[in-house]
């Protein structure tokens, strides 16, 4: 049977990418082991097994087969609980597929690279500012879409949460930790409303409760302490 076969993940709590495999994972009630990884100078022996290629975290085994790439994973959970009663994250129209995917790709293209930026690899203050605007263009962008992808329902997936919803998702609980850190708000209401109400429906949903961080202040550390780590290193 495809769906057959224990589920473990490899992850790491604050990874947006981790995270987009949790909310799915719930979404679709299924049981699996969580493995917390140290992204530091101790990865485990299976996650540099299962992820040869990039060592990075999330890892999905399933019955023992590795897979890795958080957008692959994701689709890869749709496909395979499908007809379990839980409508797919993707719609059934192969045009509004393709138009939810160009937008799950948009949000790793635009925002992913600035929030890296913001957060671990720029080096000064100018260039966390250049990042914040690429952030903002992208979530500016982002509001239009919601607008025409919902048709005026909860979520870019319609009723339910949908593929850009947890691709979008998995980065909510960095979004309100550099809020905190650069003093404005990313997902600003005046600025982005439809995406405001979005986030607090997808921060309350059942499947992200507890998976995405909720405490700005515990993600802060975290960065601190992994930025301290790659210092260490580069000393
Ligand atoms: N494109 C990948 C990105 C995964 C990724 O960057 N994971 C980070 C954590 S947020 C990681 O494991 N980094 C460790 C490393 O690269 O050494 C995905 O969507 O799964």
């Amino acid at each position: 049977m495809a769906g057959s076969g224990e589920l473990k993940l490899l992850g790491v709590w604050t990874s947006p990418y981790v995270i987009r495999v949790r909310v799915v994972l719930n979404l679709k009630s299924l049981p699996y082991e969580y493995v917390e990884e140290d992204l530091g100078s101790r990865k485990s022996p299976l996650l540099l097994a299962s992820n040869p290629v990039h060592k990075s975290v999330p890892v999905l085994l399933h019955g023992g087969r590795p897979m890795n790439e958080s957008q692959i994973i994701v689709q890869y959970i749709d496909e395979v609980w499908s007809g379990t009663g839980v409508p797919s994250i993707l719609p059934a129209d192969p045009y509004e597929r393709a138009t939810a995917r160009f937008w799950a790709a948009y949000v790793d293209d635009k925002v992913g690279p600035a929030w890296l930026g913001m957060v671990f690899t720029c080096k000064t203050e100018e260039e966390r500012a250049e990042a914040w605007d690429r952030a903002v263009a992208a979530l500016e962008t982002l509001e239009g879409a919601l607008g025409e992808c919902s048709k005026g329902k909860a979520f870019f997936g319609g009723e339910g949460i949908g593929f850009v919803d947890i691709v979008l998702g998995g980065y909510l609980g960095w979004f309100a930790a550099i809020d905190k850190l650069m003093g404005r708000r990313l997902i600003d209401p005046a600025r982005t409303p439809l995406l405001a109400g979005w986030e607090a429906r997808f921060r309350a949903a059942d499947a992200a409760r507890g998976v995405v961080p909720d405490d700005a202040d515990k993600v802060l550390e975290f960065m601190r302490t992994l930025l301290a780590w790659s210092a260490s290193k580069a000393e």
